[in-house]
């Protein structure tokens, strides 16, 4: 198979790469040659003796901030002059949603730049042309653990990386809601039996059943989603 995707990361922390990228899903998308990913250490464009990246913040406050030539240096290198989406990954960036995952698995390359400390210069991603893209409203003390959320949630939509291309389709978010419960064997665990819907057969039934869920979940649990949907009366919600 031909190559579909090829991924850069810039970290400076990369040994935590390696377990997650030979393991489960992207070991096989890897091996399968449908995506290649190439993990680069920034210290390696690090300045000076020390191959110092960071330094103390104009205007003060806590905290250092990655000097924006060792990126920009790293990413011109690694990149050349081909196509690519750059990325970084940041809490002040956009949010990153399966609709941008679908995005991101179309792109050909894509750089994902890890920042650690308080920030990257801001003259980095003005420079690359970069998008800074958030994983949610919290914080970690790297990019390195959102970046390896954005890679699993793009390469498993890379074409021909699962089997199974229905089960995309149909799961959270592709429709823009949560999913039904699900149950396998046994019929009673503790006392607590499954829906006698789901044993009966009647696939029309079964649908609706799962339909009405999905839709009182997501009222339940993410109320923005649901009013997003736009549930219709027939649904009784
Ligand atoms: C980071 C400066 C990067 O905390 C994050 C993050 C959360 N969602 N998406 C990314 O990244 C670590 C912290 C501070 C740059």
């Amino acid at each position: 198979m031909t190559v579909q995707l090829e991924i850069d990361v810039f970290t400076l922390f990369p040994e935590v790469f390696e377990p997650f990228l030979s393991s489960s899903m992207l070991g096989i998308a890897r091996r399968k040659g449908l995506v290649v990913i190439r993990v680069h250490d920034l210290r390696e464009w690090g300045k000076g003796k020390r191959r110092q990246v960071d330094d103390t913040p104009y205007g003060g406050g806590a905290g250092m901030v990655i000097m924006p030539d060792v990126v920009v240096s790293a990413v011109e290198d690694v990149v050349k002059d081909e196509q690519v989406k750059v990325v970084f990954l940041a809490p002040s960036g956009v949010l990153f949603t399966q609709q941008k995952a679908f995005d991101f698995a179309r792109s050909r390359r894509l750089a994902l730049v890890c920042g650690h400390y308080e920030a990257i210069d801001e003259r980095a991603s003005l420079i690359l042309n970069a998008e800074e893209v958030s994983i949610g409203d919290y914080v970690t003390s790297g990019g390195e653990a959102p970046a390896m959320v954005v890679i699993d949630a793009v390469v498993r939509l890379v074409p021909g990386v699962l089997g199974n291309v229905a089960s995309l389709l149909s799961e959270s978010f592709s429709e823009g809601l949560l999913e039904h419960p699900h149950y396998t064997r046994p019929y009673e665990f503790r006392g607590l039996k499954v829906p006698d819907v789901l044993l009966s057969g009647d696939h029309k039934k079964i649908a609706e059943w799962r339909r009405k869920e999905s839709l009182r979940r997501t009222k339940e649990r993410r109320y923005e989603l649901y009013e997003r949907y736009g549930c219709s009366e027939e649904d009784g919600l």
